[in-house]
């Protein structure tokens, strides 16, 4: 049974606590499904007692060898691609079973939360998080190419009825939990949810016949974050979140909060499966639980838009990013093309064209990129129209030659060090249900976008954004002349693509603030401040404060750096600075404080106060 601080976690200093914030959001994710990878060792494939292994690769539903030695002999080739994170398929012990064709190489029915699925690791090697070598290995392998991982997560279920059990979890191979044997009350016990507007049932019935857990159980939830909390004091930097929908949002809050008292720059998101920014329930968890969301209605506006299953073209993308002022962090949103759960990207539409114009859009929309594994190579298989399990086939290829690899390379290097992609505001240039243009734009950083999915065309854009001269493409090479702020001719070729970008300095000082205010609607020509005591902050004069950054609707964000005034505290309030000579509007309250951190980089999230 787990106990009250039984965790390994060190608790960071008060410092530590605050001078290093969860920024993802200059990162390039890639997802990989470990099993379907790289098998980097045959010795383990055979360690099943229960015939889960199928070395034909014709079993769709068992293990094909994929394994962590098969991350770290491909390091290299993620480095190259030019991804800087990795999202891995979850790492937990499963039960070793198979029903009706299927086993858990998903690695979503686990059996112990603080071992690792000895199908991934070394066939007589210990798969304890305490001891287990082959993982320590994985780890450092990634963090000595500069390339994050993302630990997957669920903490809603552990496994359905197989073979007379259900629901057996043992903590560090101890027993824990069984649902048919339920004294402890680790499990709801409810049937399976059939009503899905019903709140009661999202939360506590069954989802395909999965052992629930009962979150108001404290020595669950002792156990589960705990058990993360090990996971990640051995190096994952950010964590992507299973049936985000099905645990209330107040275990999210509290999950959010000791995760982060014991490691502060932990990036949360999670799976909302087909959340929309039409829903208030979603909504709700996209702006409160402190966990991002994984953006499922600009992946379908995406999808749709390349395979006509809707009509309206790209028009269907403008529609989603307009709602963008509905999320306190619509930059932060995780986004993606094709998963493990949906038919890849070339199932619904099997032009290649189309795929590097839909990865042009991913990686220079608003929100954190996720790739698919094999998405660099064109990997599919229509079995099924494509559908879960044929969306997983085995990586085929490990070549960086691809267009598409080409795309991914450029522009993920274009996210690491242009900030207009990691925080900046999206405007719109020119929009056809076949063509679509756009900048993003933070400060001195620029970058121009347009993307042409039909036939060769030309277009005028009168307001680019951009510096008056010459502009290279960064996919073709090919040169742009801004006049007078306008390119009067863009040709872009049939299935073509154009990025033009301009790269400001990045905000150096002792201490940067990330502030963002969200809720008060500007007008053209209101520009957002923050004025405070600080010397950094204006000394209280308006004149002098720094300005903030417009990105939607009504949110405002702005870096701004600190030397003076670095480890000290700060009292400090918005300010609407107004045109034509009108007052400015200040918040209604004394002031805000806070106290800087001596060095790093915090985020305050904050919303306008009208008291
Ligand atoms: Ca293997
Ligand atoms: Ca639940």
């Amino acid at each position: 049974m787990e106990t009250v601080g039984s965790g390994t976690s060190k608790q960071p200093s008060a410092d530590q606590l605050f001078e290093k914030e969860g920024e993802f959001r200059k990162e390039t994710i890639y997802f990989i499904v470990i099993d379907r990878f790289f098998n980097g060792n045959r010795a383990n494939d055979g360690i099943s007692k229960q015939g889960l292994h199928d070395p034909s690769l014709t079993h769709w539903g068992h293990y094909w060898g994929g394994d962590l030695e098969g991350i770290i002999e491909k390091a290299d080739y993620l480095k190259q691609l030019g991804i800087t994170a990795v999202w891995l398929s979850p790492l937990f012990e499963q039960v070793d079973a198979i029903e009706n064709g299927h086993g858990p190489m998903h690695g979503y029915w686990t059996k112990d939360f603080k071992r690792v699925n000895p199908h991934f690791v070394k066939e007589d090697e210990s798969t304890s998080l305490k001891t287990c070598v082959t993982l320590r290995r994985m780890i450092e392998a990634l963090h000595e190419r500069d390339i994050k991982i993302v630990l997957d997560i669920v903490c809603n279920h552990s496994s359905p009825q197989l073979h007379g059990s259900k629901g057996v979890v043992t903590d560090d191979g101890l027993p824990l939990a069984d649902f048919h044997q339920d004294s402890n009350d680790f499990y709801h016990h409810y049937p399976e949810i059939t009503d899905w507007d019903d709140e009661f049932q999202l939360i506590h019935h069954e989802m395909l016949g999965l052992a629930t857990f009962n979150e108001r159980n404290i020595n669950f939830r002792r156990y589960i974050k705990n058990a993360i909390k090990a996971w990640l004091d051995l190096g994952f930097d950010a964590l992507r979140i299973d049936t985000l929908k099905h645990m209330p949002v107040w275990f999210w809050q509290e999950f959010v909060a000791d995760i982060q008292a014991s490691k502060p720059d932990t990036f949360l998101f999670g799976e909302y499966g087909f959340g929309s920014p039409w829903d208030r329930r979603y909504l709700h968890y996209a702006n409160d639980t402190g966990v991002s969301v994984l953006d499922f209605a600009l992946a379908g506006a995406i999808r749709s838009a390349f395979s006509g299953q809707e009509p309206g073209g790209f028009h269907l993308i403008e529609k989603v990013l307009a709602m963008d002022p509905v999320y306190r962090r619509s930059t932060a949103l995780v986004t993606f093309i094709e998963n493990h759960d949906m038919p890849r990207f070339l199932s619904i539409c099997s032009s290649h064209g189309d795929l590097e114009l839909a990865t042009v859009l991913l990686l220079t929309l608003r929100g954190i990129p996720c790739l698919f594994y094999g998405t660099e190579h064109y990997l599919v298989n229509d079995t099924d129209g494509g559908n879960d399990p044929y969306n997983r086939p085995m990586m085929e290829s490990w070549e960086t030659d691809s267009r598409v690899s080409a795309i991914i390379r450029r522009l993920a290097l274009l996210r690491k060090t242009n900030r207009a992609l990691a925080y900046g505001r999206h405007g719109q240039k020119y929009i056809s249900a076949t063509i679509y243009a756009y900048t993003r734009h933070y400060r001195d950083n620029r970058v121009f976008v347009a993307v042409n999915k039909g036939d060769a065309a030309c277009c005028a854009i009168d307001h680019t954004g951009l510096p008056e001269g010459p502009h290279t493409c960064l996919l073709t090479g090919e040169s742009f002349v801004v006049a007078e702020g306008a390119i009067r001719k863009l040709p872009i070729p049939a299935k073509g693509a154009v990025v033009l970008a301009v790269q400001g300095e990045p905000l150096k000082a002792t201490t940067v603030v990330k502030f963002q205010i969200n809720d008060y609607v500007t007008h053209p020509g209101d520009v957002m401040a923050v004025c405070g005591d600080a010397p950094e902050l204006g000394a209280w004069d308006v004149d002098r404060c720094p300005h903030l950054e417009f990105i939607n609707g009504d949110v405002w964000f702005a870096e701004v750096g600190f030397d003076a005034s670095a480890g000290r505290p700060i009292r400090f309030k918005f300010v609407v600075l107004r045109s034509g000579g009108q007052e400015p509007v200040y918040e209604n309250l004394v002031c805000r404080t806070f106290l800087l951190p001596r060095r790093g980089s915090v985020k305050l999230d904050l919303d306008w106060d009208r008291q």
